[in-house]
């Protein structure tokens, strides 16, 4: 235990760094009044239960080892949720230009759907961690999806869970159909996508600089500065 505990800490300190380092892209496009294409990021180390699982479908040793490095990139997972589908390729652009990371490998399950019907853009980046025994460049995942895209993937996800894998033919069909609807809903946001974004700014700046104020029917009334 304590060998995996030693492998996995640089991948629990490059999800941590990274992380902070994506809510940054988030804090920068705030402070420029601009729609930020970051919703929200979330991160995890792979468990271990998890990785053993991968071994056995990757037919490699269930030990730390270099093979195993390479052989299962998203031992560090981050997620980026976005309002738009535009937002996706924003990011993605975003993170090809940094220089603190490097993208090896990107696959686009948006315009190729999986089977399921799972939708999401999923990078893999090379990430260098400083160590007290010196720099160790290891592999990470990063998904990229919209709101809609994340529901059905928690969702389905869950159920594949319950199910152990094995969906019943009527859930994976409702699945499906759960997918295109998904989408649909992606396709109608990106639609009024102007609208959203002027009311998203409009109600960070009245959040910044309202003042409270209690009407007769003692409902609270908002007043902009
Ligand atoms: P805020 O102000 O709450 O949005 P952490 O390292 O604490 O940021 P942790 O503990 O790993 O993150 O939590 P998690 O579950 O990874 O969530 C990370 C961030 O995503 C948190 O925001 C959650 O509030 C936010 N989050 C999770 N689910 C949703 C969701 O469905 N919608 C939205 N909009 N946000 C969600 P922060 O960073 O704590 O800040
Ligand atoms: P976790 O931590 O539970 O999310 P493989 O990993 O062998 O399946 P590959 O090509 O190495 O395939 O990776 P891929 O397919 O690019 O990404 C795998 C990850 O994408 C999965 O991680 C899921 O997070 C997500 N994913 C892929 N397909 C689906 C799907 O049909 N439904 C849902 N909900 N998520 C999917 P893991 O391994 O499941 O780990």
């Amino acid at each position: 235990m304590g060998q995996w505990s030693q492998f996995l800490q640089p991948y629990k300190q490059a999800v941590d760094e990274l992380k902070i380092k994506l809510k940054g892209i988030r804090s920068q496009y705030e402070l420029e009044d601009v729609h930020t294409p970051v919703e929200f990021i979330t991160g995890r180390v792979k468990p271990l239960a998890s990785i053993y699982d991968k071994t056995l479908e990757r037919e490699i040793l269930f030990e730390p080892s270099e093979q195993l490095a390479e052989e299962i990139q998203d031992i560090a997972g981050l997620r980026i949720m976005c309002q738009f589908v535009d937002d996706i390729a924003t990011i993605v652009a975003t993170l090809r230009q940094r220089n603190d990371l490097e993208v090896i490998e990107e696959r686009d399950y948006i315009s190729h759907k999986k089977p399921s019907g799972y939708r999401s853009y999923h990078i893999i980046i090379k990430y260098p961690v400083q160590t007290i025994h010196g720099e160790l460049t290891i592999l990470a995942e990063i998904q990229i999806r919209t709101l809609a895209m994340n529901f059905w993937a928690s969702i389905e996800h869950s159920l594949n869970y319950k199910y152990e894998g094995e969906l019943p033919a009527e859930i994976s069909h409702r699945l499906e159909r759960a997918a295109e609807a998904a989408f649909r809903l992606d396709e109608e946001m990106s639609l009024i996508r102007d609208e959203v974004k002027d009311a998203h700014l409009y109600f960070s700046a009245f959040k910044e600089t309202a003042t409270r104020r209690y009407g007769e029917n003692g409902k609270i009334e908002r007043r902009l500065k």
